[in-house]
């Protein structure tokens, strides 16, 4: 008996001196149990989901013998038993982050997360400069080039401005596959400008009407 008393004693100390300490930093209050239920709260008793970085004071209802409460994150890894329950109180320097708490044993279905600092977003992806090319038929030849007149050998999937020019009255021209399909009138003579966006496939160029049909080129887009 005279064991237990100190013991209790001694528990009273221990909460004093927690106390002493949370009047330090902002209050977070965590609970686990009974059932799955892991929450941490803040003092105003609203979800934790984003703090400032600096000094708290975690206090831990563990109510169940089957779980625990365990955080971590930067700089942070604290938890209470597992086959206890009670109440205990951390220190917690928070600075920008994520963190996370779960349940050991049930962490797949008893976990949360908050974030301290600014929140990280990743930024947009700088979008791809379309490719330029420069689609030609004449009355010999069809043509798919860059800009500098050299050929086009393959392609990266993305957009792409097509300079289409029609020299010929007696075809037209024709751009299919990797997601394309345009042309041009048989009659028609002159430039125009296709938009496209082109797919994973083989891009294929040529002419279409009168015989013999110009035989252009397959090209491939990855
Ligand atoms: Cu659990």
């Amino acid at each position: 008996m005279p064991r237990l008393r100190l013991a209790a004693a001694s528990a009273v100390l221990a909460l004093v001196v927690v106390g002493a300490v949370g009047a330090a930093g902002t209050g977070l209050n965590g609970s686990v149990g009974p059932g799955f239920a892991i929450s941490l709260k803040d003092g105003s008793g609203a979800q934790v989901t984003r703090l400032d970085a600096g000094a708290f004071t975690l206090t831990v209802e563990d109510k169940s013998e089957e779980h625990n409460f365990h955080l971590f994150g930067p700089g942070v890894d604290v938890s209470t038993g597992i086959e206890t329950t009670g109440t205990k109180a951390f220190t917690l320097d928070l600075v920008d982050g994520k963190y996370t708490f779960i349940c050991d044993p049930h962490a797949g279905r008893m976990s949360g997360s908050f974030t301290v600092g600014e929140v990280t977003t990743t930024p947009p992806p700088v979008a791809k400069p379309p490719v330029r090319l420069n689609l030609t038929v004449t009355s010999k030849a069809v043509t798919l080039t860059t800009p500098a007149a050299k050929p086009v050998k393959a392609l990266a999937a993305g957009s792409a401005v097509i300079t289409v020019r029609d020299r010929s009255a007696a075809r037209g021209v024709r751009l299919a596959g990797a997601g394309v399909s345009r042309s041009t009138t048989v009659k028609f003579v002159g430039t125009v400008t296709w938009k496209v966006k082109l797919s994973a496939g083989t891009l294929v160029y040529g002419s279409d009407a009168r015989k013999p049909v110009l035989k252009g080129g397959r090209v491939p887009v990855s």
